[in-house]
């Protein structure tokens, strides 16, 4: 498939941003060939710049659960705009999303809001430093909490991909600070918890994760992790980011029965505008200015058209429960009749999945941790993303991330991948 006007934009998009794109992953380097470039996204499609459509099975990495320019987010957001479009004071609206979060989501008292998921965990992480006074933090291999120094020390999503897990650029002060655990594998935190007592702040985690592809975690690990945090006076932090509105309404803390002292969340949240957030008990929260000493701000943070995107998007979650009920059935669909197909070609694969998270890793061994994930056969994901762009199709351009499933796939959108994985023949191994 020729991708003339996408090739060309590519070409002259590198003259002005670094690699033509504004998030690494976008620019296909683990997967190869040119990014597509699109211009258009409605319900289940995206339409690029060579007028064809795809199959959306990234939906701007999670955000867009209901479907891309859903008419009620669009009228609302169109209302709003003509009220102005950022006034850097407390507004109405900005205490009402706090109020609605706060009412319907286990655990968490107060909120702040931010610009992204990488803010949204940074300043989590400050603040866990900042309650305790302690200065370590342990992360999982594999588990990515956005690009802030603390975190790219073996981060799982774009870096990995790149198969370069420690940026340049991150200093030695900052990452001696940061201890690496195993997914799954309490025995490596509690190692950790050991070799320094009472110096770690924080455990951070995505209880689900999806940026080493969908991990699930297995039977007991996080009741484990809970215990052991309490135990030892560290804070748990669950990165919600991509899981948080996505596992129903509660999230991975409904999801697993588990209450974290602080959780992040993005993507969803914003319905598709610049938002992320972290939350809490009260007890932790008013450590933050200008109530506590622990430092946090932001121009645009609870700007006014993202907040009403978000609200939007977060009322319509709630008040549809089915919703959820459709997008994880449309999930198991997809898992059970690609599994059958692959199974049918003789091709090894195993897949993981949590709710609408999944992921299909090729090779024959199961995935439960960020080496497992690295061990999986990326060559022939990359044949099957090719494959399957080529026939309308768009997953994540990466064998390190979840599919994300929108409540706009249906039955229609649905068989027409199915036929294209009926068509995908392995080439080469
Ligand atoms: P952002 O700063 O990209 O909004 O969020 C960072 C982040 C934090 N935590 C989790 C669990 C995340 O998945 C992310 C971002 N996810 C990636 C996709 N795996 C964003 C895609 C990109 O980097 O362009």
């Amino acid at each position: 498939m020729i991708y003339q006007r996408s090739s060309a934009l590519f070409q002259e998009a590198q003259n002005y941003i670094p690699g033509g794109v504004n998030s690494p992953v976008r620019a296909f380097k683990s997967v190869g060939g040119v990014p597509v470039f699109m211009k258009k996204a409605l319900g289940a499609y995206l339409y690029d710049e060579d007028g064809r459509n795809y199959i959306d099975y990234i939906n701007s990495w999670g955000p867009m659960i209901l479907g891309h320019t859903h008419p009620m987010v669009l009228e609302a957001v169109t209302h709003q705009l003509k009220k102005g479009f950022s006034f850097g004071t407390p507004t109405e609206l900005e205490m009402e999303i706090a109020k609605f979060i706060s009412e319907n989501v286990p655990n968490v008292d107060k909120i702040r809001m931010v610009n992204s998921g990488t803010e949204a965990c940074m300043s989590a992480i400050r603040l866990a430093r900042g309650f305790t006074g302690r200065d370590k933090i342990v992360k999982f291999e594999g588990c990515y909490h956005g690009h802030s120094d603390s975190f790219l020390i073996k981060a799982g999503s774009g870096a990995a991909t790149f198969g370069n897990p420690n940026s340049p650029g991150v200093t030695n002060g900052t990452a001696k600070d940061t201890l690496l655990a195993r997914f799954n594998d309490l025995e490596s935190v509690r190692n950790l918890f050991e070799q320094n007592q009472d110096e770690i702040a924080a455990v951070i985690i995505e209880p689900i994760a999806g940026n080493m592809g969908c991990i699930v975690p297995e039977f007991g690990f996080m009741e484990e992790l809970r215990k052991l945090c309490t135990q030892k006076g560290a804070l748990l932090i669950f990165d919600e980011v991509m899981t948080g509105f996505r596992l129903g309404f509660g999230g991975a803390q409904k999801s697993l029965n588990i209450e974290a002292d602080l959780i992040a969340y993005g993507k969803i949240i914003g319905g598709g505008f610049p938002v992320g957030a972290f939350a809490g008990r009260s007890e932790i929260m008013d450590h933050l200015a200008p109530l506590g000493p622990v430092y946090q701000a932001g121009t645009l943070s609870g700007n006014p058209i993202a907040m009403r995107a978000g609200l939007t998007t977060l009322s319509i979650l709630h008040n549809e429960p089915d919703l959820y009920i459709r997008i994880d059935e449309t999930t198991k669909i997809l898992h059970e009749e690609i599994s059958s197909i692959l199974s049918q070609k003789g091709i090894a694969h195993t897949v993981n999945r949590f709710g609408s998270m999944i992921s299909f890793f090729f090779g024959e061994n199961k995935v439960s941790n960020f080496d497992d994930a690295q061990k999986a056969d990326h060559l022939l994901f990359n044949q099957f993303f090719h494959h399957l762009l080529n026939e309308g199709v768009y997953l994540p351009p990466s064998g390190y991330e979840t599919w994300f499933i929108s409540d706009s796939i249906g039955n229609e959108e649905i068989e027409k991948t199915l036929e294209a994985v009926e068509k995908f023949e392995v080439k080469f191994t």
